[in-house]
């Protein structure tokens, strides 16, 4: 099937909160499930998302289609259970911000990858910093969907001071804006979770791959 043709009838389906139908056809989409919800549901709710900024979509369908997206989700990469530490110690979590989708996905394929972590969930800047202070991270993941909660990185990367600790980054904001990655002083930024799977595994070897860094970051 016609790859946008599958997503045209994919968004129709969130749209009329047609689960079945929905999960009938991300099962069309070839190869393993990762990749099934990169090509399917990342850019179906960003297409949904212009929709509701051009007023023609409303906020209880984008609800909505969040969270079918979040049980295929589930369904495709399993629940994460087995949540526990592992070289590097790693952690994950939003700031104020409830766009949950983008976090658990990378969550998902890093463990799939073979790496551990802890999902903080949605905490403040004062929370998640001391928790990753206080639990030892060595690589610390934050998600962003708005830009506000993007702008409070910085913050963050402010708490932790001269302390050990990566900060790679991801989500709409630093995808339309790539130079905010530098500006909150992130380590690292990744545009999806198979990208962020290598920026975690470069980091951990002590390198990174190419345009994961932003110009400038200091620790060069
Ligand atoms: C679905 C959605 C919702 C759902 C969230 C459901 C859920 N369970 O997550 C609900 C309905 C709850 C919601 C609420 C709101 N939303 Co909303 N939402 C969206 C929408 C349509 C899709 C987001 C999504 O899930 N995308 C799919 C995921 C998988 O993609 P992703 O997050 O980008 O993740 C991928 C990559 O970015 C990357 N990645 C993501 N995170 C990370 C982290 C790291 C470390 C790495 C390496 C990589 C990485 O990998 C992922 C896989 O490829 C976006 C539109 C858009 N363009 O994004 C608006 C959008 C983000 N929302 C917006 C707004 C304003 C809101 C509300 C304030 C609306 C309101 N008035 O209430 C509330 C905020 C609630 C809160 N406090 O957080 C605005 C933000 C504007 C801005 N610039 O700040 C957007 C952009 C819509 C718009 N166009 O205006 N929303």
């Amino acid at each position: 099937m016609d790859p946008s043709a599958l997503r045209y009838d994919f968004e129709h389906a969130l749209l009329a909160m047609n689960r079945d139908e929905a999960r009938r056809l991300l099962a069309r989409v070839p190869g393993p499930p990762l990749a099934a919800i990169e090509a399917l549901i990342v850019p179906s709710l960003a297409r949904l998302g212009e929709g509701w900024e051009r007023g023609q979509i409303a906020l209880a369908q984008i609800y909505m289609g969040g969270r079918i997206c979040e049980e295929l989700v589930d369904t495709l990469l399993g629940s994460s259970q087995n949540e526990r530490y592992g070289r590097p110690r790693m952690a994950i979590a939003t700031i104020e911000d409830h766009h949950q989708l983008g976090k658990r996905i990378v969550s998902s394929a890093l463990r799939g990858s073979g790496f551990q972590l802890i999902d903080y969930g949605v905490g403040t800047v004062d929370s998640i910093a001391a928790r990753a202070v206080s639990d030892g991270i060595e690589i610390l993941l934050l998600s962003a969907l708005m830009l506000r909660s993007a702008l409070r990185i910085r913050d963050v990367r402010t708490r932790l001071a001269d302390r050990p600790i990566r900060v790679v980054v991801g989500g709409a904001p630093f995808i339309f804006d790539h130079a905010l990655s530098r500006e909150v002083g992130a380590d690292a930024m990744a545009t999806n979770a198979f990208h962020a799977v290598e920026v975690v595994r470069s980091l951990s070897q002590g390198s990174l791959p190419q345009g994961s860094l932003p110009q400038g970051a200091p620790w060069v």
